[in-house]
């Protein structure tokens, strides 16, 4: 049987030659240009990052290593984090030792529980998350072994190492943490035998209602927001501070802070919060008349729709599809999923009627939150924790990937806006 690290250090030869040969045979061609609109435009639509985990076709949305996310959506987070991993989905052997190999990290140390307890109450569970991951630092691998003088082929190893020890162990900080700032009761320890999905439900603790349901949630949740390809604001971030050879605790919390931005992950946030407004100003469910009025109320007083909007796509997010699909299968009456899947009738209309905006459809944010919810996760700040959750597996794999292929400091060119008037004239 091979291990996770035997199959890749395989791969990685090939990996390592075909970028050779793709720089060598093409290395001159452009590749993107960028006008001095994208320039002041946060770089949307340059194409300048290298990212094999995932891509995102603005009229398709997430595929992962060429699978569409609708062909993932009944995997495992352990399925998913080796395909992002090593570009194939694992067989059941390889499977149940990559699993095995995740289970042997679970126990987070005393001294993060600790740290944890000494902050403010009010701590956004996000800033907790973080905090958690920055404390554990001390354990990096990569960090020790560089110290001692790694060779640079070693370094992915080193990285996969942190990135298993981190992603075994976040289920159990984030559960932690939502007991902790929540008012759960104690902390619940890790199953040893548990999978990832049912340890992290388990350490909840949300009791016994439906629980298999709220399992399978969970599960493709952690599938859904696990990786959206290079560019994104906590991915970028994620292999920018990786690329100067910051181990992952480093550049992994530094993507979650990106991550608890409301025009990125804390959407899901923003979007429930919205919702429930809406619910308590006009009653259970709102009419569709009342949900237009709502909607320009909020564009009016100069803020976005919480939920709907992509920089890339330009169709429904195939991971709101799935949320809504799921809803409708498991709790079509729900009147906070109901009045979800009512704006998702009226809101692109509406948008479409702003000219600047350019994506009027759902992004995965727009229903999430109220699947969270409906199983009992009430306390909407808590939801960009479970992404975060998720989106490790992705980042884990970006960063080891980026290390195996030896990829350099990122360090694009800046210039003043004197140089460009100079420029223009
Ligand atoms: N509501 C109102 N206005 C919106 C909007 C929305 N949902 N989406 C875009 N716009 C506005 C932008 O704010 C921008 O206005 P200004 O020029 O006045 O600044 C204009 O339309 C053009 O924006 P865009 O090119 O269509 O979109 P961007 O690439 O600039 O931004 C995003 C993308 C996601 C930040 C934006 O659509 C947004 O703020 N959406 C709401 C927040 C959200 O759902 N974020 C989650 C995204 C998914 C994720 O990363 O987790």
């Amino acid at each position: 049987m091979s291990t996770i690290f035997d199959i890749l250090s395989k791969k990685i030869i090939e990996w390592r030659k075909e970028e050779s040969s793709i720089i060598e045979k093409g290395g001159t061609k452009v590749l993107s240009e960028v006008t001095v609109a994208q320039a002041y435009g946060g770089m949307r639509g340059v194409s300048s990052i290298i990212c094999d985990t995932s891509r995102v076709p603005q009229d398709q949305g997430l595929i992962i290593r060429e699978k569409p996310l609708k062909d993932l959506l009944n995997k495992t987070p352990e399925e998913i984090f080796f395909l992002l991993l090593t570009s194939e989905l694992p067989d059941s052997n390889e499977l149940n030792e990559f699993s095995a190999e995740i289970k042997k990290r679970k126990i987070v140390p005393q001294y993060v529980w600790d740290v944890l307890k000494a902050m403010p109450h009010d701590s956004h569970p996000m800033t907790m998350l973080n905090t958690a991951i920055l404390v554990l630092q001390r354990e990096s691998i990569f960090s020790k072994q560089y110290d001692r003088g790694m060779r640079k082929e070693d370094y992915w190893k080193a990285t996969l190492e942190d990135g298993l020890n981190i992603v075994s162990k976040l289920p159990a900080i984030a559960a932690g943490i939502y007991r902790m700032r929540f008012n759960k009761g104690e902390i619940i320890l890790p199953e040893a035998e548990m999978d990832l999905t049912s340890d992290y439900v388990h350490m909840l603790g949300l009791g016994k209602n439906k629980t298999d349901e709220f399992k399978d949630l969970m599960r493709m949740y952690l599938v859904a927001h696990s990786d959206h390809e290079g560019g994104n604001v906590s991915a970028l971030t994620n292999l920018t501070i990786s690329s100067a050879l910051s181990d992952l605790y480093y550049s992994l919390s530094g993507g979650f802070n990106g991550l608890a931005g409301p025009l990125h992950g804390l959407a899901n946030q923003e979007c429930l919060k919205w919702i429930l407004e809406i619910m308590e100003k006009y009653g259970q469910t709102p009419s569709i008349d009342q949900l237009k009025d709502i909607v320009w109320d909020t564009l009016k007083a100069g803020k976005v729709i919480p939920g709907y909007g992509h920089a890339v796509l330009r169709v429904t997010d195939p991971r709101f599809e799935g949320f809504l699909q799921f809803g409708k299968l498991h709790f079509p009456e729900d009147p906070i999923f109901l009045t979800v899947s009512r704006l998702f009738d009226i809101v692109p209309n509406e948008l479409k009627k702003v000219e600047k905006i350019k994506n009027p459809w759902p992004n995965v944010d727009a229903a999430s939150g109220s699947m969270l919810y409906y199983y009992g996760i009430k306390e909407f700040s808590y939801y960009t924790v479970v992404f975060a959750v998720s989106r490790s597996l992705g980042l884990t794999a970006q960063s080891v990937i980026n290390r195996a292929l030896n990829a350099p400091l990122i360090r694009p060119k800046s210039v003043t806006s004197n140089f460009i008037k100079k420029f223009i004239s």
